[in-house]
């Protein structure tokens, strides 16, 4: 039994927004005192993230002097540099200012459009200087409330070329820098473009550099849209398309709630867990969620170190059901293979599709099979209740 601690090869990452939170929501307004990005960055030293990510403005507010701004770059730098917090990611608020109103790469007003690409290559070259490798993309405003206002077809158009404009920026300045995608399917739109993980892989297949662009699910944003986050990653992980990863959690058909790691789901929380350690992820565990608005900032450190010990617990959990005995002789028993059929797979061949048309089958005898599915799934529940 470990003690849960953090350690940096687990790559937890929270961005500034998230610890940051002061609370505001739309029926009330802030309930603790905004930090600083410095002081945030030694708040998740104190708790043992291994990174912070931030918005272009979670660091250097949108109307700031260039003089305050080198100012407020000299304190994150020197947190960053005493805590030994790195930044592995990037990203540009492009839903806060009121020109964003009507969406960003999508807005009807091409001078929006053309704004929101100066924005993100300014924003792009604040989070290489910190050392940024992955940049997020999560267009929150593009969207609309009415499909009168605007030709989906077009809506489509305009982010592919936003895309295409900032994947050969990203390469015209020689960055190593790779995009990620993040999908919503509604708030604070009535309806956001993309809207699921599954509508980025297709939107990503169509651009001029696929390769520089992998998608950021978001359990919350999947579970609002009434998805299994699970098979949802699994798709971009198949793919290789899994750049990042925002973990929280999400009660079904609720507003975007961004819990706490493990707060609502625990099974899907655990199987999340279980396919990221067992294909080995890489990237950042990055938790995109924020304390209770009933916390004080002592609360928010419980909401980090909860995030990360829940993750660490199920990591556990999971490796425990990987070696319980009896759970892997079910899943033994359940992939069984006679190697009957082998000739049938692979690589098609007219011979084999001879061969396959001619088989007898005994319908009823292989459908008259128990597949023994409550067992295994109970003796998951009985892992993760911590009875075996
Ligand atoms: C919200 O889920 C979005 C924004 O906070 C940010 O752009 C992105 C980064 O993880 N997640
Ligand atoms: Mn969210
Ligand atoms: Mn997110």
């Amino acid at each position: 039994m470990s003690d849960y601690t953090p350690q940096p090869e687990n790559k937890f990452t929270f961005g500034l927004w998230t610890v940051g939170n002061i609370g505001r929501d739309p029926f009330g307004g802030p309930v603790r005192e905004q930090k600083t990005p410095a002081d945030l960055v030694r708040l998740l030293g104190e708790v043992g993230a291994y990174g912070v990510n931030f918005h272009d403005n979670d660091l250097i507010p949108i109307d700031v002097m260039p003089s305050e701004a080198e100012a407020i770059k000299k304190d994150f730098r020197e947190a960053l540099d005493e805590t030994g917090i790195v930044v592995p990611m990037a990203t540009t608020n492009l839903f806060s200012d009121p020109i964003f109103k009507d969406g960003a790469f999508t807005s009807n007003d091409p001078k929006v459009r053309a704004y929101a690409l100066q924005k993100t290559m300014n924003a792009i070259d604040l989070g290489v200087e910190f050392g940024a490798k992955i940049y997020v993309f999560w267009g929150g405003r593009e969207g609309t409330e009415t499909d009168s206002t605007k030709n989906p077809v077009e809506a489509i158009k305009r982010n592919r070329e936003a895309m295409n404009f900032l994947c050969d920026y990203v390469r015209d300045q020689k960055y190593d820098l790779k995009f990620a995608l993040e999908a919503k399917p509604n708030e604070p739109r009535g309806d956001i473009y993309n809207s699921t993980t599954g509508h980025m892989l297709a939107f990503i297949a169509t651009l001029d550099h696929p390769e520089m662009v992998g998608v950021n699910p978001e359990v919350a944003h999947e579970h609002m849209a009434g998805l299994n986050f699970v098979h949802g990653v699994a798709q971009a992980l198949e793919a290789g398309k899994l750049f990042h990863i925002d973990l929280n959690d999400q009660a079904f058909g609720r507003y975007d709630q961004d819990f706490r790691f493990g707060a609502v789901n625990l099974k899907s929380a655990f199987f999340l867990v279980k396919l990221l350690e067992d294909n080995k992820y890489d990237s950042s565990r990055h938790f995109d969620a924020h304390a209770y608005r009933t916390e004080d900032y002592e609360g928010v450190k419980d909401f980090a170190r909860g995030c990360m010990r829940t993750y660490l617990i199920l990591k556990e959990k999971a490796a425990q059901w990987n070696a319980d005995k009896e759970i892997q002789a079910l899943v033994a028993e359940i992939n069984a293979d006679d190697g009957s059929m082998g000739g049938y797979f692979g690589k098609y061949s007219s011979e084999k599709a001879k061969a396959l048309k001619a088989q007898p089958f005994d319908r009823s005898a292989i459908a008259a099979r128990g597949l023994q599915y409550e067992r295994l799934d109970q003796l998951t529940v009985e892992v993760l209740l911590g009875v075996r």
